[in-house]
């Protein structure tokens, strides 16, 4: 049986705050730092036991909230093929961080250990990966008794980027096998990107500098890392928002979430020094998303901010590779994976193109879907996504026989490409990497990137509700069902307005009801999304 005494005794040491609800959602379990202490701990334990399960494969925990402020903190788990936690062991999760005492927590954990038929005498051994918030440092220490407890090898991997972790983990599990994905360290990760990315644009002259806004989070020192094993020649960067030694700077008026959700550039960028035409991007607070921008218009005049989310990113690169793909004569089905918040004009843009799918948010659901084609695009709009090669298709990849110089070229370049991408989980590192390759092929900037087709206004609200659970959705959450009768009336108001879409759901992060509003006519957005707002609240 489980070790009953060893881990009561561990979680008198982590008690649970009194009547907290914590929840595992969209991204792990996520909420304010100072009450994760028993959540952590036994997120350690869960983790054994997930490892347990799966006769001792490697599993991941990582410790961030991403774009969430630094008073936030959060953990999710990596499975062993680098993809987010089996989603039936979600509830498990939940209930587990909501015993209210160690006995109860015990009784909680032997449910799941008989549930899923967890042979308790198998090894255990789980990777823990962390972010560059201060609450970090207290929370490893509780995962890392959690792991203790239940006798779990632990391998610490310190400060990383999700996307990172998520790599350590995979190249762990498959290391000597056919499929082996890397070697597993942060050396290994940064010179298989490199290596690609120097494959892929060799050659090719060089690029302008790129400017890129790391949220002070820990992206600041994985690009800077990364740049050692890339010459500038390849790459140039320009590293703003990188104080990582104040921790209040985390996120703050800058990072990909501040620019998507704002529409503007990072706060302080006038005293940047930045250019009409010049590439830009913002990462995340842990790495995982990325947003491009540049201004457009004449110099000194008044110029216009213009975003290349991860609906750009997703349409440049679908365009990209499907051309590679007919270039090298081989046979394969390339497919993109948005979710409702995927932009009118880019879904069109897309399906004129490419068969595509809509899943509801979060990445284990476009990450699921996109594995269903050769090769899968999937972006959510606010620029977490990566491209999926399928085995066969990277077999098909490897094998062919290029019919012709041309051919032999573009097969070289997706081979390349397969290792460029991170298939485990969106990286901005790596999608940075990606982009930058295909616009140095292209020889295109931003202006030509952004022209393949024009977003409609759109806007997202919060709204605080009592009880954000009472909102159920239905159609990749494109529709509400309850409560009763207010999707009848959302779409009457979405009636008035010209090629208006316009949906609301709970968030899976935060503890509000989100408002989606996108229309024609940039001075309709306004009145669109506060009439639904009204109808929500
Ligand atoms: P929620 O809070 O469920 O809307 C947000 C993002 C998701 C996803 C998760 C995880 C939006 C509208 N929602 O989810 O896309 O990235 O966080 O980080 O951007
Ligand atoms: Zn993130």
């Amino acid at each position: 049986g489980l070790p009953a005494t060893l881990i009561t005794q561990a979680s008198d040491a982590h008690p649970k705050p009194q009547g907290h609800k914590f929840t595992y959602g969209t991204a792990g379990l996520r909420t304010k730092a100072d009450t994760l202490d028993s959540t952590c701990f036994r997120v350690g334990l869960i983790g054994a036991l997930r490892s347990k399960k799966l006769g001792g494969k490697t599993i991941g925990l990582m410790v961030t909230a991403s774009h969430n402020p630094v008073e936030d903190n959060g953990v999710k788990m990596v499975d062993p093929r680098g993809e987010m936690l089996e989603s039936s062991w979600e509830p498990f999760c939940t209930a587990i961080a909501n015993a209210e005492t160690s006995d109860e927590l015990v009784a909680s954990l032997e449910k799941l250990v008989a549930h899923f038929k967890v042979d308790l005498s198998a090894p255990a051994s789980v990777v823990v990966g962390y972010d560059t918030r201060p609450s970090c440092q207290t929370l490893v220490k509780a995962i890392i008794d959690g792991l203790s407890a239940m006798g779990a090898q632990t391998i610490d991997a310190g400060l990383k980027t999700t996307p990172q972790l998520h790599y350590l983990v995979k190249c762990l599990n498959t290391q000597g096998t056919d499929e082996a994905y890397g070697e597993p360290t942060e050396e290994g990760y940064y010179k298989k990107l490199a290596n690609a990315y120097i494959k892929l644009v060799s050659g090719k002259g060089e690029s302008a500098p790129l400017t890129v806004d790391c949220a002070n989070g820990v992206g600041a020192p994985a690009l800077l890392n990364l740049t050692k094993y890339i010459p500038a020649e390849h790459l140039s960067v320009r590293a703003l928002r990188t104080a990582t030694s104040s921790p209040n700077e985390l996120n703050h008026g800058c990072g990909a979430d501040f620019v998507k959700t704002n529409q503007c550039l990072p706060a302080g960028y006038d005293k940047e020094d930045v250019k009409a035409g010049e590439r830009m991007c913002s990462f995340d607070g842990d790495a995982d998303r990325i947003v491009f921008y540049y201004l457009k218009g004449p110099a000194g005049a008044k110029e216009s901010f213009r975003l290349l989310d991860g609906d750009k990113i997703a349409s440049l690169a679908a365009d990209y590779l499907s051309e590679l793909v007919k270039v090298a004569g081989i046979d394969l089905e390339l497919g993109c994976v948005q979710t409702a918040y995927a932009n009118g004009s880019s879904t069109k843009y897309l399906k004129q193109r490419v068969p595509v799918t809509c899943t509801p948010t979060g990445v284990k659901h476009l990450h699921h879907a996109a594995e269903s084609y050769d090769i899968g695009v999937y972006f959510e709009a606010n620029g977490h996504g990566t491209i999926l090669f399928s085995a066969s298709a990277q077999r098909k990849i490897r094998e062919a026989s290029p019919g012709s110089p041309a051919a032999q070229g573009a097969l070289e370049q997706l081979s390349a490409l397969v290792d460029l991408i991170n298939q485990t989980v969106g990286d901005a590192l790596s999608d940075m990497l990606l982009v930058e390759v295909i616009l140095r092929a292209r020889q295109w900037g931003p202006e030509e990137w952004d022209g393949a087709y024009e977003d409609l206004p759109n806007k997202i609200l919060k709204v605080n509700v009592k009880d954000r659970f009472l909102f159920k959705t239905e159609d990749a959450e494109r529709r509400l069902t309850s409560p009763a009768g207010l999707q009848d009336k959302i779409d009457e108001v979405v009636g008035k307005y010209k090629d208006a879409r316009s949906f609301v759901r709970p968030s899976g992060t935060e503890d509000c009801v989100r408002v989606y509003a996108e229309c024609a006519i940039a001075s309709e957005l306004t009145p669109l999304a506060t009439s639904v707002s009204k109808l929500v609240a």
